[in-house]
């Protein structure tokens, strides 16, 4: 028979944190917000999340893989802001903290989510921040628990056994 792996999005029993970069704070927040929202809606007790604020997207690769490789979570999320408008280092800032993230997560086996977004302008920000596209910090919160859940599904890897 064909195994089908699907995660679920039921949070119950997961410990989550939440990486939140300050810069852009206005749209950092309301993508926390969105954040919690979901991770409460979905079962996840709020003594089972930690909220991690650190100054901006290029910090959060770090923050992420020392509590990744804690051993005390099952998935996190990472939000902020890189608005192209504002910087000359746009794509330094974006790059690093989406590669970094993607690094932190394959290295430490812990699913990260990345809630950071990068856009031309703080408008475009803002609509993905609980405007009209939605709230970006809840979807990246709803991928967390999906993920952890999935992995919790699939064969451990071979050092482990
Ligand atoms: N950090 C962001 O999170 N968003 C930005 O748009 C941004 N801009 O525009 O520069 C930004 N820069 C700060 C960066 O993340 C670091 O905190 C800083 O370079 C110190 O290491």
């Amino acid at each position: 028979m064909t195994h089908v792996h699907e995660g679920s999005f039921d949070g119950e029993r997961l410990r989550v944190a939440v990486v939140v970069a300050r810069f852009n704070e206005v749209v950092s927040r309301a993508l926390l917000e969105g954040a919690l929202d979901a991770l409460k809606r979905h079962g996840v007790a709020d003594e089972d999340v930690t909220v991690v604020w650190v100054p901006g997207a290029f910090e959060i690769p770090m923050v992420a893989q020392r509590l990744a490789s804690s051993g005390d979570l099952d998935a996190l999320v990472c939000l902020g802001a890189v608005i192209r408008g504002e910087t000359a280092h746009f794509d330094y800032v974006a790059g690093e903290s989406a590669a970094g993230i993607a690094a932190a997560a394959r290295a430490t086996g812990v699913p990260i989510a990345n809630g950071i977004l990068t856009t031309e302008d703080a408008d475009q920000a803002v609509q993905r921040a609980g405007g009209k596209l939605g709230n970006k910090g809840s979807e990246a919160a709803a991928a967390a628990i999906e993920m952890a859940n999935l992995l919790a599904s699939l064969p451990k890897p071979r050092e482990e056994i």
